[in-house]
């Protein structure tokens, strides 16, 4: 993998480890992200460290995904996020300065930086040419004190791009036909760098579509090369100075080498309830929309509401559609309210929504019933729009846009190619910083409402294990499946109330169950199928299973930001040596875990586990480091652990 542009990155912030696909090393982090929704929890880990400052270049705690503020619960967490960052020397930007992914690409991302998001689309970032990765809070927070970043280092498959895209057609269509090439399964511990001819005709908000989306196909993180299309970006931003040419060796080694046209591809839609169930919108056109939304951080950059709004201008929607528009930024909104797009959308009949994640994630705008949402984000899970039989189509801006015009899904090939304008990208974007408060350090008190509880500890990992299997779910189970978010984000910083929620669209009692088995000392295993904890970033996945009593997961396979939550949070993920094993454990049979400590320390090949009396052998996947981090009962006791013996020195 030498001489690509990611590897390149890596060797310069490599602390720990050989640059080997698939060995364990350890990166510094230069930037850290975090938002609301894992922020609290975040901090809160960082505080119980004892460490009295960041020691990253720059770390920014944004509020984007709770604003709804239905009750106490998000003003709470808003204001100890805004007083903990000021004591601790964190940037934050205030609720309505917009989403992570699109204001950090504005305002603060760098080419050749290492940046660490507690969010599985920190990677949007890569657009810029910077190593972003999204990982649990815990980790964030750990980054946040100086530690490194450990993670499988991946192997890099070269996407190169040729020509240019049609009009009517996007970089949202160019990565749903990466997404119907590899899927959303099979490509944890890969990365993807973008490459060839066809890369300089997309800027970089259009390729931080591309890189944001890389994360629905579940690779470690995606990445742009830095050229000067980054630097005209970066001085429109008025950060022409952090600019630098992050180029591949003409002799740069990849696993492998896909090459697209880019005048070959046709818009795309992906269909209810998987990101890669991707088809031509020619194929599925005609079907009657009920509700469509432009916005979320994969699609509401300037250069996306532009496009969308020329198509709408002059025009009425759809009596039957509903048309929401979230803005990206705040930076967005005023540059659209400043050049009159925002009243083209006002005069068609759009909702103009807040700038933050909102329908995205299932906080408003919910679907009707049964009803057809077109959307321009990343994911349509079941029920993650918050209706749970609703069906979800993603789509680029201007799929949407015409969409909400016509009243069904259509195909923007089908309309004469003057109804698509060139957007040109701006020489100079609108800056305003105000709304991104420096930090104070120790002047500032922390201010903690009845919303924000305690991090929660595990104890260390008994000799031996003994529980029940509580619950036994198929293949795909996604971290909203066993987190919801929508209405119960608000218990986010809350652990005892959160976790009254797990798996509740799957089995409303688990939680109930499983509390009170942990209270008479048993406890418990979930067994999945293929990709379990696909989705977000959100630790709250492996929190709250492990508050309830959950130690053990064992699944077919899982995605690599979740198994190594459950790791950090003490929970033990299991990998069936023979899959067929599947169909031979029941849930509510009982398990044993005899001398687990010996057997996760000596690097056994297999872990057994006697269920229902019999035998059945699993994979451990854990580095060394991450065994000791089991042992411990999670990455909180463990990181205690060394950096008060590193400062005991
Ligand atoms: C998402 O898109 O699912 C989220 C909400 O942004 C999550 C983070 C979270 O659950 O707070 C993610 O992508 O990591
Ligand atoms: Fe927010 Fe949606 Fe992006 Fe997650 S995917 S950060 S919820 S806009």
């Amino acid at each position: 993998m030498k001489g690509t542009v990611f590897y390149k990155i890596l060797r310069e912030h490599l602390v720990e480890g050989d640059l080997k696909p698939g060995d364990e090393i350890g990166i510094r982090i230069d930037q850290t992200l975090t938002q609301d929704a894992t922020g609290t929890m975040a901090y809160l880990q960082f505080e119980a460290l004892g460490i009295s400052r960041v020691r990253t270049q720059l770390s920014v705690s944004y509020v984007d995904h709770n604003t709804l503020q239905m009750g106490f619960e998000n003003a709470d967490d808003h204001i100890y996020l805004q007083t903990v960052s000021s004591r601790y020397g964190i940037y934050f930007s205030r609720p309505g300065n917009g989403i992570c992914h699109q204001v950090h690409l504005e305002r603060f991302a760098r080419p050749g930086a290492t940046l660490l998001g507690s969010d599985s689309h920190t990677p949007t970032a890569g657009g810029i040419g910077m190593v972003a990765i999204g990982a649990g809070g815990l980790d964030v927070a750990v980054a946040m004190g100086g530690g490194p970043f450990y993670f499988q280092c991946p192997q890099v498959i070269r996407i190169i791009l040729h020509g240019n895209l049609r009009p009517g057609v996007s970089s949202k269509d160019v990565i749903l036909t990466i997404l119907s090439l590899l899927t959303t399964k099979g490509n944890v511990g890969t990365a993807i760098e973008y490459a060839g001819d066809g890369i300089k005709t997309l800027s970089v908000p259009e390729r931080a579509t591309i890189t944001n989306m890389g994360a629905e196909l579940g690779v470690t993180t995606s990445i742009f090369p830095s050229d000067e299309v980054t630097r005209k970006f970066l001085k429109a931003q008025n950060r022409e100075h952090v600019w630098k040419e992050i180029l591949p060796d003409d002799d740069a080694e990849y696993a492998r080498t896909i090459e697209i046209d880019l005048s070959s591809i046709v818009p795309m839609v992906a269909l209810p309830h998987s990101p890669d169930n991707v088809k031509k919108v020619s194929d599925v056109k005609g079907i009657p929309v009920d509700q469509v939304a432009i916005g979320s951080c994969t699609n509401s950059s300037y250069r996306d509401l532009m496009a969308a709004a020329q198509i709408l201008k002059g025009k009425k929607i759809h009596p039957s559609v509903s048309l929401g528009i979230a803005p990206g930024s705040r930076q967005v909104l005023a540059m659209i309210a400043q050049n009159g797009a925002l009243a083209d959308f006002i005069n068609a009949g759009a909702r103009i929504l807040e700038t933050t994640c909102g329908f995205c994630i299932g906080a408003g705008f919910a679907p009707k019933s049964k009803g057809v949402s077109l959307r321009t984000n990343n994911r349509n899970f079941e029920g993650r729009s918050g209706t749970l039989d609703a069906g979800v189509y993603l789509v680029s801006p201007e799929t949407a846009a015409l969409s909400a015009i016509e009243g069904k899904l259509v195909d923007p090939l089908d309309f004469p190619t003057s109804t698509f304008p060139t957007i040109e990208m701006p020489e100079q974007f609108l800056i305003d910083d105000s709304m991104i408060i420096p930090p104070q350090f120790e002047k500032t008190e922390i201010v903690r409402g009845p919303n924000i509880g305690e991090p929660p500890y595990t104890s260390e990992l008994p000799d031996s294990l003994q529980g029940i299997i509580g619950l036994k779910v198929g293949d795909k189970i996604t971290t909203d499946h066993i987190m919801p978010a929508g209405s119960r984000l608000k218990y986010r910083s809350n652990i005892p109330a959160y976790a009254k929620y797990v798996f509740e669209s799957i089995d409303e009692t688990f939680s109930r169950r499983t509390l009170e088995n942990k209270k008479s000392g048993i406890f418990t295993a979930i067994v999945g199928g293929e990709s379990y904890g696909q989705g977000s970033s959100r630790e709250h996945a492996a929190i709250c299973p492990m508050y309830l009593g959950v130690r053990v997961v064992i699944a077919k396979s899982f995605e690599r930001i979740h198994s190594t939550n459950l790791i950090n949070f003490g929970i033990l993920p299991l990998v069936f040596v023979n899959p067929e094993d599947y169909d031979r454990i029941n849930q509510g049979e009982k398990f044993t875990i005899i001398n687990v400590r010996n057997q996760i320390c000596q690097y056994r090949e297999y872990i057994e586990l006697l269920i229902n009396e019999k035998k059945f052998l699993f994979y451990l996947f854990a580095t060394k480091r991450q065994r000791e981090i089991l042992l411990e009962g999670g990455l909180l006791n463990y990181t205690k652990k060394k950096f008060s013996s590193s400062t005991a020195k």
